[in-house]
């Protein structure tokens, strides 16, 4: 997402650090192709007008026109713009009520049931007590696909099969909740192709009767310049409280993140980055803008990382690699670990210059060797994950034969892991010594 724009951008930004004085006019050439590459991001015309119109009057400014870096000036106040653009500071949610009623609205196919889900995890892993609610009467498929989200979460969901009233299945679903001590409710509703009456007069319905602390409005990244028709209409019929922008990892232009504040006033709360549960994360203008400008987003990276690994788990881990008692269980464990941060190619997106990171590399083949590296490893006895020497040639015929890989290639993971093990050993070694002589060892496997 926004690769095309990032580029653009960064190609104007070049042209303005290399100018040495600044004029009306080669300022308006700059802008004119920031104003462009917006239009063809997606962005509303009318957004993109007003954004070059307010980066323009300040670049004019006295202090900009007098300063040694003009150029520099003009893309802080550009990238300063951009964030207010998104909305300036991350919107949280209000979920004052006892219990908190969330309803996810949306078009068909936006991301609905799915956010549910992931929003359902991350109120469950801040602390709260979650209930899934089906409200979408018209797809059996859809209270199916719901409850599956909720067991793979363990986080109850309430379905009530063949009830058309939405109303009662509401009223039942707060009685449920305050029965089962569930303190936030999430309504994963009906969505149609398009907006239509009946569709928002249920909601209007339901939210009378939940009266719901936040109205998300979910919003395929994808939707292109049609989003900000779709949010203004939801907004004017329900008034929600914010969006939840979907897909941003797919190819999306990302118009519709730029416009929306702009447009409806309401801010973005969430971001939907893949298809796994995982795969969510609360919206932060001032990160989001830091990316498109190509600065990377290092302080969500940290973060993402800090949430999977277990701090204590991590010494434990460095203790045994410098005493070289690091076994194949415990690579295991480290591959599982990685994954748990989601995928490589969302995690390289994070880092400075990491779009353009993406483009040459072949990630996914990379994950794929991930995954099979977790089969052999996973096909292996307790014994011989901490004993490869046990692993004879009968032994490594059933391994391969176990996870469906041929005997070269587990042989291959077996050198591999031999060398790292040498590695360690001499890493740790070389520490000791260093600690001996009373210097700070280079400690590489040491966090923060
Ligand atoms: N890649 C990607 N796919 C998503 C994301 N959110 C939802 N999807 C997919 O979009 C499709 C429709 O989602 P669903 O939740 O059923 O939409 P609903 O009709 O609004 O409830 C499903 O295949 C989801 O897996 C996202 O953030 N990234
Ligand atoms: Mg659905």
């Amino acid at each position: 997402m926004f690769d095309s724009l990032s580029g653009k951008l960064q190609n104007t930004f070049r042209n303005l650090r290399g100018l040495g004085k600044i004029s009306e006019a080669n300022v308006s050439d700059s802008l004119r192709e920031v104003r462009l590459a917006l239009l063809e991001a997606d962005v509303n015309f009318k957004v993109a007008r007003d954004f070059i119109e307010r980066v323009k009057a300040k670049s004019m400014g006295a202090e900009v026109v007098q300063s040694i870096q003009p150029g520099q000036q003009i893309i802080k106040i550009i990238h300063d713009e951009l964030v207010e653009l998104l909305g300036s500071a991350n919107a949280g949610l209000n979920l004052s009520g006892n219990p908190a009623c969330v309803l996810m609205v949306g078009l068909h196919g936006s991301g609905k049931t799915t956010s549910s889900g992931k929003l359902a995890r991350l109120l469950h892993k801040q602390g709260r007590q979650p209930l899934l609610v089906a409200a979408d009467v018209y797809r059996p498929a859809a209270m199916d696909q719901l409850e599956t989200l909720g067991k793979q979460l363990d986080i109850p969901t309430f379905v009530k099969r063949g009830e058309q009233d939405v109303s009662k299945i509401a009223r039942e679903a707060l009685d449920f909740a305050k029965a089962n001590n569930r303190n936030t409710l999430i309504f994963d509703t009906a969505g149609r192709l398009q907006i239509d009456e009946p569709l928002v007069q249920e909601l209007v319905r339901l939210r009378e009767l939940v009266k719901p602390q936040e109205i998300l409005l979910v919003l395929d990244a994808a939707t292109g310049q049609e989003s900000v028709n779709v949010a203004t209409h939801f907004d004017k019929a329900l008034n929600i409280s914010g969006a939840i922008l979907t897909k941003l990892d797919g190819d999306a232009r990302g118009g519709a993140a730029l416009s929306l504040k702009a447009v409806t006033g309401k801010p973005i709360k969430f971001v939907g980055v893949g298809e796994k549960l995982e795969d969510f994360e609360p919206f932060h203008p001032e990160r989001m803008a830091s990316r498109i400008l190509g600065m990377g987003d290092v302080v969500s990276l940290v973060e993402r990382a800090a949430e999977a690994v277990d701090l204590n788990d991590a010494r434990r881990m460095e203790e045994k690699l410098r005493k070289g008692q690091f076994t194949m269980e415990d690579f295991l464990e480290q591959l599982r670990q990685l994954k748990k941060l989601g995928s490589l190619e969302s995690l390289v997106g994070l880092l400075p210059g990491g779009d353009q990171l993406l483009k040459g590399g072949d990630l996914n083949k990379q994950e794929k060797e991930f995954r099979r590296m977790e089969g052999m490893i996973c096909a292996m006895t307790f014994q011989e994950r901490r004993n490869p020497q046990l692993l004879n040639a009968k032994r490594r015929i059933r391994i391969a034969k176990g996870s469906g890989v041929s005997v070269t290639e587990l042989n291959s993971l077996l050198n591999r892991f031999g060398q790292m093990q040498q590695m360690m050993k001499k890493m740790g070694k070389f520490q000791k010594m260093m600690a001996r002589m009373g210097g700070a060892a280079p400690n590489l496997l040491r966090r923060g």
